[in-house]
C-alpha cells in the first residue's frame, strides 16, 4: 500500500492481485504445517509435463493459486509449472469485455521430493503485464516476456516461518505470516544481500558432469582462488526457494549448471529462475545463465530450462569472468 501510494496513476489492481497470492499463500501454508495429520502426503499417481511425479500437495497448490486469481477479472492468463498449457482466464461482464490487466506464472510447491520429509518448500510467482494481446483471455505470447518486464515477482517460504519476499522493483520486502492473526506482516524491510557470500550451493554429486568451466568456478568456491574469491562454507537444501532465501539474507551463490544429462541446466526459466533473479538484483545481487543476465534471456517456450549461477553480485561476477575466459 505504501508503494502504491508512490504512484498517483496506480489503480490498485496490482496490490489487489498480490493479496490474492497472499489468500493462497495462507491456504497453502495451513496445509502444508498439518501435513502429516491429515491426507494430504504422497504421490498423487500422475506425472507431469516436466516428467515429474506429481505430490498431492502439488496439485492442491497448484489448483489453490489458481482459484485465488481466477474470478477476480485481474489476471487474462495463469501458467504454472505443473500444467503443460497456459489457461486463459474468462473475461468479466462487468469489465466490459476487457479481460484482465496481467499475466501470472508460478511454481506452485518448488522442492516436492522434500515435502514428505519436513524440509522447508516454497512458491514462486511472477507478474507480468499482458502485453501481445490487449483484451479478451490472454495467450501463450503474453506469457512469452523477458524477466526485466515482470512488474513483480517473489516467493512464499514455508519454513520455520512461513515467509513472503516480493519485489516491484522498488527494493525487497519480506514479510512473515502471524498465524494467530492470519496475516502478513512487514518483518524485514528493504532486503540487501551481501555483495560477497559466505556460502556456496550447488549439488556437487553432478560434479563428473560438468563442463570444465563451471568445475573451475565451484572449486574456486570450495577451495578459495588467490585474492580473488576466499573459500565459502556449503549449503545445499535441493529446495530452491530456501537455498535462495538463506543466501540472500546471509550473502551466497547457488548454481545449478548444465550438465551432460541435462544440457540446459534443470530450473525452468519463466517460472523459477526470472522470477527469483527479479528479487535477488533488486536486492543487490545477480543472476545469470552462465553468459547472460537471466533478466535479458526471451524465452522462447513456455517451459524451457536454463542453467543458473545467482546471489551475491561478486561472487556471480566471479563465476562469469571464469566462463568467459574459455
Ligand atoms: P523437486 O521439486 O523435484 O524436488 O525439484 C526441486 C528443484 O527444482 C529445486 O527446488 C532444487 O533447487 C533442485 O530441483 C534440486 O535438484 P537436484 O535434486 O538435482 O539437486
Amino acid at each position: 500500500m505504501e508503494q502504491e501510494r508512490l504512484h498517483p496513476e496506480a489503480t490498485g489492481e496490482l496490490s489487489n492481485l498480490l493479496y490474492d497470492i497472499c489468500l493462497a499463500a495462507k491456504i497453502i501454508s495451513r496445509q502444508v504445517r498439518r501435513a502429516g495429520l491429515t491426507d494430504i502426503l504422497g504421490e498423487v499417481g500422475a506425472i507431469n509435463v516436466q516428467g515429474e511425479v506429481q505430490q498431492k500437495l502439488d496439485v492442491f497448490a497448484n489448483e489453490t493459486v489458481r482459484h485465488a486469481v481466477e474470478h477476480t477479472g485481474r489476471v487474462c492468463v495463469v501458467a504454472s509449472e505443473e500444467d503443460e498449457h497456459p489457461i486463459p482466464l474468462d473475461v468479466r461482464k462487468d469489465r466490459g469485455g476487457r479481460g484482465g490487466k496481467y499475466v501470472l506464472m508460478y511454481d506452485p510447491l518448488d522442492g516436492s521430493t522434500n515435502i514428505g520429509v519436513n524440509v522447508s518448500i516454497g512458491t514462486i510467482f511472477s507478474i507480468h503485464r499482458r502485453r501481445a494481446t490487449k483484451t479478451g483471455p490472454g495467450t501463450l505470447a503474453d506469457c512469452l516476456q523477458k524477466g526485466r518486464a515482470q512488474v513483480a515477482a517473489g516467493y512464499i517460504l514455508y519454513g520455520s516461518s512461513t515467509m513472503l519476499v516480493y519485489t516491484t522493483g522498488q527494493g525487497v520486502h519480506g514479510f512473515t505470516l502471524d498465524p494467530t492473526i492470519g496475516e502478513f506482516l512487514l518483518s524485514h524491510p528493504d532486503i540487501r544481500s551481501p555483495d560477497v557470500g559466505t556460502y556456496y550451493s550447488v549439488n556437487e554429486s553432478h560434479w563428473n558432469k560438468w563442463a570444465p568451466g563451471i568445475q573451475r568456478v565451484v572449486g574456486a568456491f570450495k577451495n578459495g582462488d588467490g585474492g580473488r574469491v576466499v573459500a565459502k562454507n556449503a549449503r545445499y537444501i535441493g529446495s530452491l526457494v530456501a537455498d535462495i532465501h538463506r543466501n540472500l539474507m546471509s550473502g551466497g551463490v547457488f548454481l545449478y549448471p548444465a550438465d551432460t544429462i541435462s544440457p540446459q541446466g534443470k530450473l525452468r526459466l519463466l517460472y523459477e529462475a526470472a522470477p527469483l533473479a527479479y528479487v535477488v538484483e533488486q536486492a543487490g545481487g545477480a543472476a545469470i545463465d552462465g553468459e547472460h543476465d537471466i533478466l535479458d534471456i526471451k524465452p522462447s517456450e513456455l517451459h524451457q530450462r536454463t542453467p543458473l549461477i545467482i546471489g551475491s553480485k561478486r561472487d556471480v561476477a566471479y563465476a562469469r569472468s571464469v566462463l568467459s575466459s574459455k
